[in-house]
Formats: structure tokens, C-alpha cells, sequence
């Protein structure tokens, strides 16, 4: 795990994500009672197959300190949960109108609009439950569990995802600048995905400077993520991607290929990349997950 050459990045990432699902099965309910089809649309998209990336960049930020998976899995998850309900909302008529996610029809395809609104609901609430899990309490002192819903609550709300979400809604068909791209990509995908790694260090025990260096590492592999989403709507292939391909040129969204050109967007994902790994330069062999996550973020296919 010491360089490139020897970090098997394909197989961390398999067997993260493996340790993750089989959490979120043991954590997640199982569609029973009155209110099992709305049960049922959470799990659809839960399960639908997403890179579950969110938690495992917590599982790595806490093995960066030191920490280990066993020691976030109730936290990874709940990052999961929020993700999920981001899309299934993000994805109905009132917002993005999609018929296609994680390679399967909309939740709300499948389910109707009234039942994927309540999913999505459900799956947030059901985040801010698993953070408060017995489980995490034995291990983590109240305090720093405390920080973290915080920490949480603070990127998924108005000033992060849900108002990153708002002004890309209330920005389409319009030309937006620099500083519009800027504050939609860094509140609507970076918030969450900075705060995906940091809580993990977060409750790993990570020192001052350990934690100043993965939210600097975390906000720029945030904003890499969004570019590079950007410029798979073009470039992608929408069966690869499991949604549908040049969706925001439709909608007339804010793109940084929009705003700046396939060429420069480019650039810049590859410059933030280069900080975001440079943010971690004093770190050991133990943050090499997250090296690698860094350039892996502006590869990917999907
Ligand atoms: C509050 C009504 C209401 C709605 C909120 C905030 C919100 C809806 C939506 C914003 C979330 C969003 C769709 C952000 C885009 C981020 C993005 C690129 C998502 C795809 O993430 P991946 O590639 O997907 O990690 P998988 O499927 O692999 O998890």
C-alpha cells in the first residue's frame, strides 16, 4: 500500500463498497407493515447499485488517522442515505425530471411521485436515526458524535446541498459566470463529499492539522467530482453511467463546460486533483486510499 505501483485501487474500492452494503443491510428496515411500499421505494434506490462513494470516503478518512471502518460504518451509511434520497428528489418531475438512475427506472417511475417524495423523506430522517445508533454511541464519545451530525446536517442543508440544489434549479436556461458554477458544484456535490471524508476523520480522533488537510482534500476532490460529472453528460455513455447522458445540455444547466469550455474544465479537474493529493502531503502510506480516490474521481466512466 506504500505508491501507486502496489495499492490495488479496483480492489479496495470493491471491498469497501462490500462492507458498506452489508451494513446498510443490517441497518436498513425491511418493507413490513402498513407503510411497506414506501419502505420498498427507500430500498429500490438505496440498493439500485451506486458507487457508494460517499461512505466509503469516510471509511477512508478515518483510515488516514488511524481509524478503521468498524469504527464509522453507522456514519458511512447515513452519508449514503442522504446521497440516495438527494437522487431519488433530485430526480422528479418538480426538480430534474429523469426517467433513468443507477441504471434503473426513477423511483418515482416506479413508484408514483407521492411515494418517492415520501421515500426520499424517509431516507433522510432514517440518516439522522442511524447517526444516533447505540452502536456508534459505544464506540464514540457523545461530543464528537454530536460534531459530526452536526458536521452533517450543516452540508446537507440550506447552506450546502439543498441550497446548491436551488440555485442550479433556479440558474437553468439562464448564463450564469464562474462564481454562480463555483457555488452551485461546491454546495450541491462538494459539501457532502468534504464532509463524507472529514466526519470519518472526525471520529477516527484526527489531530488540528490532519483534519484542516482532508477538508482542504475534501473540498477540492468535491468540486473534481462535479466537473467531472459535468463533462460525462457529454462525453459519457448513458448506459455505462446508469442515467441519462446529455441531460444538462437539455435542461440548459450550469455546467463548467458551459461556463468555461470542455478544455478548461479539464484543466481545472486535473489542477484541483493535483492540490487535493498535495493537501495530504503529510500524510503516510495510510492516506493512499485517498490519493488514489483523488485521480480515480476524474477517470471514472460512471
Ligand atoms: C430538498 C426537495 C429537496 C430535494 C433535494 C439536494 C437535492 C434534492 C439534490 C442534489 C443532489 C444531486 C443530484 C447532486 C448531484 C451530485 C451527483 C453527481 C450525484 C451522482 O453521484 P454518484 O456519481 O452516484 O456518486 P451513485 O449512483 O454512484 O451514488
Amino acid at each position: 500500500m506504500t505508491n501507486k505501483g502496489v495499492f490495488d485501487l479496483k480492489g479496495y474500492l470493491a471491498d469497501k463498497k462490500a462492507v458498506v452494503d452489508e451494513a446498510l443491510h443490517e441497518y436498513f428496515p425491511q418493507p413490513e407493515g402498513l407503510a411497506s411500499d414506501m419502505i420498498e421505494a427507500m430500498r429500490y434506490s438505496l440498493f439500485a447499485g451506486g458507487k457508494r462513494l460517499r461512505p466509503i470516503l469516510c471509511v477512508a478518512g478515518a483510515e488516514a488517522v488511524d481509524g478503521s471502518a468498524t469504527d464509522v460504518l453507522p456514519v458511512a451509511c447515513s452519508l449514503e442515505l442522504i446521497h440516495t434520497y438527494s437522487l431519488i428528489h433530485d430526480d422528479l418531475p418538480a426538480m430534474d425530471d429523469d426517467a433513468l438512475r443507477r441504471g434503473k427506472p426513477t423511483n418515482h417511475k416506479v413508484f408514483g411521485e407521492a411515494i418517492a417524495l415520501l421515500a426520499g423523506d424517509g431516507l433522510l430522517t432514517e440518516a439522522f436515526h442511524l447517526l444516533t445508533a447505540e452502536e456508534l454511541a459505544a464506540r464514540i464519545s457523545p461530543h464528537v458524535i454530536l460534531k459530526v451530525i452536526r458536521m452533517i446536517a450543516g452540508a446537507a442543508g440550506y447552506d450546502g446541498m439543498v441550497g446548491g440544489q436551488t440555485v442550479d434549479i433556479q440558474w437553468e436556461g439562464k448564463t450564469a459566470d464562474l462564481p454562480i458554477v463555483e457555488y452551485i458544484h461546491t454546495h450541491k456535490t462538494g459539501a457532502m463529499i468534504t464532509v463524507s471524508v472529514t466526519s470519518g476523520a472526525v471520529l477516527a480522533g484526527g489531530s488540528g492539522w490532519q483534519l484542516q488537510s482532508i477538508s482542504d482534500y475534501g473540498e477540492k476532490i468535491g468540486l473534481a467530482f462535479q466537473i467531472a460529472d459535468d463533462i460525462l453528460d457529454i462525453e459519457g455513455d448513458s448506459i455505462a453511467m446508469g442515467k441519462t447522458a446529455g441531460a444538462d445540455n437539455q435542461k440548459e444547466k450550469t455546467t463548467y463546460p458551459g461556463v468555461l469550455g470542455l478544455e478548461e474544465s479539464r484543466k481545472i479537474q486535473s489542477e484541483l486533483v493535483k492540490a487535493a493529493i498535495q493537501s495530504l502531503k503529510k500524510f503516510d502510506q495510510r492516506a493512499e486510499p485517498l490519493r488514489q480516490i483523488a485521480q480515480y474521481i476524474i477517470e471514472r466512466k460512471k
